[in-house]
């Protein structure tokens, strides 16, 4: 019996729904896609808990009730913080994917994302829609200061961009998909992504036009579902535009890295309204061959922390020295 084991072991309840871990060493990134994935590099981290599937508009339910929590998207943005915003854009709203019918190009983004007043996580298509039957979907419309409270209140933390990573690949370390080599192996959908034109034809062929259920498409090597496609996640790092290069002996690679300085983060296109921005992992229903192939491992993108979308959830982690017992 060992007394300091035994209360660093989180409690059984928290952990119910979650996966472990076992740490190690592997490739972090990828040199064959986006310049922002590269270098790939080792990284080690420590064992953790991961939740076994994205938070659910269910679970989301729960801490709402119990702390009456209200989201980001739900409130009046303060015009002190958007300087030069025009005061008629400074409404309780979020960002909702809104299929246009025609395009000019696929640079400006606005061309399919509407900032949607009374679009929140209960209402995640605009004010007249609901989650009604949508209990075991991801929720969306969630800043990362609503999913920072989420895990609080559930006695977690949000991963890093390493854990996250690290629990996505499910043992194939530098492989490019969390499943193997293709994106359908034998024509089968392993994730909720996009087939067809986007943002123009969504072909559903996977079986979803929009969101999914949590556990409808196969879990990784580690049993945990959905970190690709369907939605993307938090993770606490800041956001960098590439990674640090590979250390040139075993003994210096990064242990446990939390991302790079805030003041890395801002985005250089946005001077006057400097939001410190967050990386998100995972990529999600929108992600398409023709437009953003980020449904693999290392993919990543720049969020910055205010900003909620139709897109965009969470899972947690709970960190602890100890690993679980084996049976
Ligand atoms: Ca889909
Ligand atoms: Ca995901």
């Amino acid at each position: 019996m060992q007394p300091a084991e035994i209360t660093s072991r989180p409690d059984e309840r928290q952990t119910a729904d979650m996966v472990w871990i076992e740490g190690g060493t592997f490739r972090m990134g990828s040199n064959d896609h986006y310049p922002e994935e590269a270098p790939v590099h080792r990284v080690a981290v420590d064992g953790f808990w991961i939740d076994r599937t994205p938070v659910t508009n269910r679970q989301f339910k729960e801490f709402v009730k119990a702390t009456g929590h209200v989201t980001t998207a739900q409130i009046v943005p303060d015009p002190k913080d958007y300087p030069g915003a025009l005061p008629h854009m400074l409404y309780a709203g979020s960002l909702v994917f809104t299929p246009p019918r025609h395009i000019t190009g696929l640079r400006d983004w606005s061309q399919w994302w509407n900032f949607m007043k009374g679009a929140d996580w209960r209402h995640p298509y605009g004010p007249k829609s609901n989650i009604n039957v949508l209990d075991n979907h991801p929720v969306v419309h969630v800043s990362f200061a609503d999913a920072m409270a989420y895990a609080k209140w559930a006695g977690k933390e949000l991963p890093t961009e390493a854990e996250w990573e690290f629990a996505a690949r499910g043992g194939r370390d530098g492989e490019e998909f969390a499943w193997g080599s293709e994106l359908t192996p034998e024509g089968r959908h392993m994730a909720n992504t996009w087939q067809g034109n986007f943002p123009l034809q969504n072909l559903g062929e996977d079986g979803y036009e929009r969101t999914s259920p949590v556990t409808a498409f196969p879990p990784n090597g580690y049993g945990v579902h959905d970190m690709i496609g369907n939605i993307w996640e938090w993770t606490t790092d800041f956001w960098s535009t590439k990674h640090e290069a590979d250390a040139p002996k075993a003994c210096c690679v990064p242990q446990n890295p939390r991302g790079g300085p805030e003041a890395a983060s801002f985005d250089p296109c946005q001077p006057n309204v400097p939001i410190p921005r967050k990386v998100l992992k995972g990529g999600s229903h929108l992600c398409a061959p023709n437009y953003c192939r980020r449904y693999r491992p290392a993919a990543r993108h720049a969020e910055p922390i205010d900003t909620s979308t139709s897109h965009v959830g969470f899972r947690c982690v709970v960190r602890s020295a100890v690993s679980p017992a084996k049976p």
